[in-house]
């Protein structure tokens, strides 16, 4: 493609003479590839208590594994009006504990314990999940004979390089799981994911309003399934494809969250997700690395009386520098679809399902991948081998001015039916420190600043937010 090698060759020439800066912290990363096969393979991994074995050649196998955490925050104006005091000082502590039991890599169950609190809180933050069996799972396998194995009972499931679209947010206190089965294929080649499962919840409803959270429970009647495959055959250029769907059969819905139609009815729906994403690198020479990210997806079915027509895409272009520090910078971009006109039978809202929000869309939760067009430059460098510094700027608009700004949780922070109040949302920065003293021990620390834009003062929120947290982690 003669595109993409002018283009390449372009970058190279700009990029090798700047010094600069990005990290996708390892953390999270290591996290991923954990959950990927499950096991130890990780050896950064902390393993304070060995492995306990026993029978014929040790065929019986148990690790013991935890962490707890700590996250004090400094939280300025979230709701973005000076005038109503809603700072607050608070902190989010999280203890898991694990036991993961084999038999012969045939067997398996996994158990792990959850305790997630927060302490401190003048506001709700939704946050609390005090001693909960988060997963609790029987896995069957035969690795010498077959690329299958069967995963039942309550789990976390999380898809993709980017994690777009499902995912269990690390930096929450509480993270999500599903209950349901799990097929998982994996080869050199190609690894792919058939689920059915129904999300769990933690919320808390008072009068109609979430308020607060509690122990895990399935959401009855609400179905997330579907096929997710990553074609690995010319590594290290990747393709994932998917389908996914997400049902609703209760026609009355009011728990979690109010289940209706643009119309305000009741309604049940299914929505159906098919979508791509590739990447790989573009060029690379002794300078160092150019590579892309590039994603899409559109969404169909019926909510209700609505159709269901909505859409996202996003793209990445990264220079990793072979040097001391290794320097990294990625410009990206991500636009999702917003409804056009409100009660016109047509929803165009996309809804990210299960997707990541932390850090891809600013630290500070008021974004998500719905109704948005963002651009963003992030840049990192990993003074030692134990320190990552990451530094990230974006500017937000709304993809249509007559839909809402959606937070993170999927809340309006308001909305302009008319469309006059524009689409200019508004911008942040965020800066991040990692420190790993060890693998049992590390530190991370952030400060955010937001910065509205023209849209959000229309809405009633003209001010500028800020956010502070320091969070240790002890892992055994
Ligand atoms: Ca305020
Ligand atoms: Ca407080
Ligand atoms: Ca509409």
């Amino acid at each position: 493609m003669k595109f993409k090698s002018l283009f390449g060759a372009l970058a190279v020439v700009l990029l090798c003479n700047v010094a600069h800066a990005q990290l996708h912290i390892s953390e999270t990363r290591a996290l991923y590839l954990r959950q990927k096969d499950g096991s130890t393979s990780d050896p950064e991994r902390a393993q304070l208590i060995p492995p306990l074995t026993w029978g014929q050649d040790h065929e019986w196998r148990l690790l013991l594994n935890g962490d707890t955490r700590y996250r004090a925050e400094n939280r300025v104006n979230f709701d973005g009006n000076r005038e109503i005091p809603d700072n607050d000082r608070v902190a989010f502590w999280r203890s898991r504990l694990s036991a993961d039991l084999t038999y012969r890599r045939r067997i398996r169950i996994f158990l792990e314990y959850l305790d997630a609190q927060q302490l401190g809180a003048n506001m709700q933050y939704n946050q609390e999940d005090k001693r909960d069996f988060h997963q609790y799972f029987l896995e069957i396998a035969d690795p010498d004979n077959t690329p299958w194995s069967l995963r039942l009972g309550k789990q976390e499931i999380v898809l993709g390089k980017e994690k777009r679209l499902v995912n269990a947010s690390n930096f929450n206190n509480i993270r999500r799981a599903f209950y349901g089965g799990r097929a998982m294929y994996r080869t050199k080649d190609l690894d792919l994911d058939l689920f059915v499962a129904s999300p769990s919840t933690n919320s808390i409803i008072d009068d109609g309003i979430v308020n607060g959270t509690a122990a895990a429970r399935p959401t009855h009647n609400r179905y997330f399934y579907g096929a997710y495959g990553t074609f690995k055959r010319y590594q290290p250029t990747q393709l994932e494809l998917y389908f996914l769907g997400l049902s609703d059969r209760d026609n009355h819905r009011t728990y979690p969250n109010k289940q209706v139609d643009e119309e305000g009815n009741f309604s049940t729906t299914d929505r159906y997700t098919v979508g791509a994403e590739l990447y790989g690198p573009l060029r690379k020479n002794e300078c160092g690395e150019l590579s892309y990210v590039l994603g899409g997806a559109y969404q169909f079915g019926y909510n209700g009386q609505d159709d269901i027509n909505a859409w996202m895409a996003h793209g990445d272009i990264g220079y990793q520098w072979n040097r001391k520090w290794k320097p990294r910078l990625d410009l990206e971009g991500t636009i999702a679809s917003g409804d056009n006109v409100n009660g016109d039978y047509d929803t165009n809202s996309f809804n990210p399902l299960f997707g990541a929000t932390d850090l891809i869309y600013g630290r500070i939760p008021f974004f998500r991948l719905q109704n948005i067009r963002s651009v963003g430059l992030v840049g990192s460098i990993d003074p030692t081998s134990k320190l990552k510094l990451r530094a990230a700027y974006h500017y937000y608009w709304l993809d249509s001015q007559t839909d809402a700004w959606y937070d993170s949780n999927g809340s309006s922070r308001g909305r302009d039916t008319t469309g006059k109040s524009g689409r200019d949302v508004g911008q942040m920065v965020d800066v991040t420190a990692f420190y790993k003293y060890s693998k049992y021990m590390s530190w991370e620390g952030g400060a955010a600043y937001f910065l509205p834009g023209n849209f959000s003062g229309n809405v009633g929120k003209p001010d500028q937010s800020a956010y502070l947290f320091l969070q240790t982690t002890l892992s055994f």
